[in-house]
């Protein structure tokens, strides 16, 4: 999937600012026609979640109603026109003077619809309804009732009632585009890309079928160029391979052709790696990597889980000073800028998608299937040239202790693989869940929190049956292993001697005993720390101030002591990466 960029043939509008808002708590607004206007409203932030802006609507899920106007720009009469919600947060139905375009149901994935018929010159007025409401047959699931709650030995005492750790926050959450395209235009490109010796072989795929095109890479020392239907290959003899220490891109252009005629064009950037798992080791252009870093959320003070450019390059700016090369997109698929810029700095990637939380029983399994499918295919179609995606995590903690959940991701590891042959493929398993998925994917990721939520206040013990469960999930699979959380919660500020638990002292000593045992392991290929920093989830018992505190920085992004202490590890050994 294309993201909308400006060049001779192609232009985009940002329609981010002030829109109108009003929240519609008795689900009356479709009876009373609001989709051909709002009645009083008020303002409200674009790209932001609602939940902070305002004081009635902090746990207010929805159904809300958002409306903006705009105007065609000009150039825009023969051609194409869509608009693109980069993510709304949880079902959309959206319409276009009165007309309905259609809806899109879960967060934090890209959808558009096409204007062209409807769009007018002038006076457009876009209209949102948004339903962020938790249901048992959503995904990420909540709000479970009756029966259900068997399935789970957790989160049914908080509230808002999710079955996950973050705050349910709502509303448009990334920029809305309206973008052009010629009649005939680059509908997607794919690009693959291989190493042999010095020499990069960039595939580049193109629809729709039976496109003539021309790929052009420029930013080595030669530009190569390759002409061809639908696909060609360009060699590059001297390669710059792409990799954290050296993130390089080449820009890969690609021209729709009819003749000598130019009919549209595209520029992406794209860096040249392999990436496999090979026996107990995951290796990078060949060489085996080590994965230094955190699981993360997107979320900050009042904008919510919005869009927020300068919280991006903070965490960035935090991650190379901590010495981390890699996150995962825990638990949805994070900004399409996010991925951009660990392209261009050289962050690996665990790219998941939002199927969180997820439960196997009979009612709700074929719509909550569905959307899994969906997602995954959401998500790979959005990042699958990005060099950064190292793995596809198609899920986080599911509750997998029944024979369903084999076959349920059995499906969603063969379409992955269908959709993408060239990236490992795995999940993220809860403790105490025998995750028999293990079987076939390509590498295991494991949430321990031994020493914390059990062994609480012994560090010492609880590394022992970290150690222990870790050989034994070898033994049984033979897959290499990330730990892909870890940590505790930690009040800043709050200091013990000895290290005690919630002070600074019991999170650096509890992460540092951790990454003892895993480096001991040859079989384990990463350590990612639970969480980069403090997050705003659910009211809970365990939750104080409704902050999750396993940051080892706090929300508003300052070091804790753990900090310091993961610096002194990770910068001493550039030499694994
Ligand atoms: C987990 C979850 C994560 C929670 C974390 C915790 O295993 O994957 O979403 O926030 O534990 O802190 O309990």
């Amino acid at each position: 999937m294309l993201y909308p960029i400006r060049n001779h043939f192609r232009q985009f509008i940002d329609l981010s600012g002030f829109w109108e808002f009003i929240i519609d708590p008795d689900d009356s607004g479709c009876q009373k026609g609001w989709f051909n206007g709002l009645p009083k409203s008020r303002p409200i932030a674009v790209p932001a979640s609602w939940n902070d802006q305002f004081e009635d609507a902090r746990d207010f899920l929805g159904p809300a109603w958002y409306q903006t106007r705009f105007d065609r720009p000009w150039g825009w009469e023969s051609q194409k026109v869509y608009i693109r919600f980069n993510s709304v947060n949880y079902l959309a139905e959206v319409w276009l003077n009165g007309q309905k375009l259609g809806q899109h149901e879960g967060g934090h994935l890209p959808f558009l619809f096409d204007l062209t018929d409807v769009i007018q010159s002038t006076d457009n007025v876009l209209i949102l309804r948004v339903d962020g409401r938790l249901a048992h047959d959503r995904v990420p699931p909540g709000n479970i009732t009756g029966s259900d709650l068997d399935f789970f030995a957790s989160h049914s005492e908080n509230f808002p009632q999710t079955q996950f750790d973050f705050f349910p926050y709502c509303g448009i959450h990334r920029p809305v585009l309206i973008f052009n395209q010629p009649q005939v235009a680059l509908e997607d490109i794919t690009v693959v890309t291989d190493l042999t010796g010095n020499k990069g072989v960039v595939q580049v795929s193109v629809e729709p079928e039976e496109s003539n095109i021309c790929a052009t890479l420029t930013g080595g020392s030669k530009t190569p160029q390759a002409e061809g239907i639908q696909e060609v290959e360009i060699v590059i003899p001297d390669v710059q391979a792409w990799s954290p220490q050296s993130p390089f891109l080449y820009y890969l252009k690609v021209d729709l052709l009819d003749g000598e005629k130019v009919l549209d064009s595209y520029t992406l950037k794209t860096g040249v790696r392999t990436i496999v798992v090979d026996g107990e080791q995951l290796l990078l252009n060949g060489e085996p990597i080590y994965l230094r870093g955190f699981g993360r959320h997107e979320d900050f003070p009042i904008s919510g889980r919005g869009f927020n450019p300068s919280v991006i390059i903070k965490d960035y700016a935090l991650m190379k000073w901590i010495g981390a090369n890699s996150f995962r997109t825990s638990h949805y698929p994070y900004s399409e800028q996010m991925m951009n810029l660990a392209d261009e700095l050289g962050f690996l990637v665990i790219d998941e998608t939002p199927a969180v939380g997820l439960f196997f029983n009979a009612d709700g399994y074929e719509k909550r299937l569905a959307l899994c499918r969906q997602y995954t295919e959401e998500l790979i179609l959005r990042d699958k040239n990005h060099p950064s995606v190292i793995a596809w995590s198609l899920a986080n903690e599911p509750h997998s202790g029944r024979k369903q959940a084999r076959d349920f991701f059995r499906e969603l590891v063969d379409l992955a693989k269908a959709l993408d042959p060239t990236r490992p493929v795995t999940l993220v398993s809860a403790m105490g869940v025998l995750e028999e998925s293990f079987e076939f994917l390509d590498f295991m990721c494991l949430n321990r929190y031994f020493g914390w939520y059990q062994e609480s206040g012994q560090i010492e013990r609880g590394a022992q049956f970290l150690s222990a469960e870790c050989d034994l999930l070898y033994d049984t699979y033979k897959k290499p292993l990330v730990l892909t959380e870890f940590g505790t919660d930690t009040l800043p500020g709050h200091h013990a001697q000895p290290p005690e638990m919630f002070s600074e002292e019991y999170q650096a000593e509890f992460i540092s005993r951790y990454i003892e045992v895993l480096r001991a392991k040859p079989y384990v290929i990463g350590e990612h720390i639970w969480n980069m920093c403090d997050f705003k989830t659910s009211q809970a018992v365990t939750r104080a101030g409704s902050y999750n505190y396993k940051g080892v920085f706090t929300r508003d992004r300052r070091p804790k002591l753990a900090a310091h202490r993961l610096r002194e590890i990770w910068t001493k050994e550039n030499e694994i990466i």
